[in-house]
């Protein structure tokens, strides 16, 4: 059966939209943009636990008027939850929600306390770097010649190589476990988006990688194998293609 339960998973709402009425008020409801990799770490824990919801694409640059209502800051992922519309909002804070409140489903986070605490530790500390460098992320996106801003992101990607490669150690994944958990859901989105800056950079993934950033290419080798990983995130390629496309209009070329 699917999980995503909606018709049409695929519609993007935008401002002036009525508010599409829910269905089934038990359904959980996520507020999400297909691109964000905030939302993908809430969508990666939904299918990781196999948990059934509805999804209601919204258009960031032109946002309904009930998105505010739900989150006056106008961010996703958003979930809707139960008869009563409660809400939640950031991706960290509704996936550890989802965890908790689906306990009957595969348990995401360790049951130990202190290994749940520094899997949230590691997750902060990643979200920390990369949040502070996102304006340069952005930046570096739409610049023309990307060579010229590249020291900046090889700067990121040290830095984010290096917190992974304490945290990691030789297992496959976070936990050290034979299947990814909570924290490898957090961290893979945004690492995911990095590679993809590798090649639009035009840089030799494969020459820089394994020789500068060994823990991130060799995460980002083991992360699709997950089912999970395999069934909500679009392949590295594919993601590539969508920037060019995006790039190619902005500079017209
Ligand atoms: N800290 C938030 C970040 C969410 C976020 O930045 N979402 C972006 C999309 S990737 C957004 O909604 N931006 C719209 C806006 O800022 O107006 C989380 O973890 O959920």
């Amino acid at each position: 059966m699917p999980i995503v339960a909606n018709d049409n998973p695929d519609k993007v709402y935008k401002k002036g939209d009525p508010f599409p009425a829910r269905a089934d008020p038990n359904l959980l409801r996520l507020y999400n943009s297909p691109h964000c990799r905030f939302c993908e770490r809430v969508r990666l824990v939904l299918a990781a636990k196999g948990i059934e919801h509805e999804v209601i694409n919204v258009k960031l640059k032109d946002k309904p008027e009930w998105l505010l209502d739900r989150n006056p800051s106008g961010k996703v992922p958003v979930l809707e939850i139960g008869p009563d519309s409660q809400i939640l909002t950031e991706s960290l804070i509704i996936s550890e929600y989802l965890d908790e409140a689906y306990p009957d489903k595969q348990r995401l986070q360790p049951e130990d306390a202190f290994q749940r605490a520094t899997d949230r530790l590691f997750i902060e500390i990643f979200s920390e770097i990369f949040s502070a460098k996102e304006t340069v992320i952005k930046q570096f996106l739409v610049t023309e010649n990307m060579a010229d801003k590249w020291t900046d992101i090889m700067e990121v990607l040290t830095a984010l190589n290096k917190v992974l490669s304490q945290r990691r150690w030789i297992h496959k994944f976070i936990s050290g476990a034979e299947q990814p958990c909570l924290a490898d859901y957090m961290v893979w989105p945004l690492i995911q988006g990095l590679v993809v800056l590798v090649d639009l950079a035009g840089q030799d993934r494969e020459e820089l990688m394994p020789k500068w950033l060994p823990a991130l290419y060799d995460y980002w080798r083991q992360m699709p194998t997950d089912p999970t990983v395999q069934k909500v995130c679009q392949p590295h390629e594919a993601q590539v293609a969508v920037h060019r496309d995006m790039r190619s209009k902005i500079f017209k070329k």
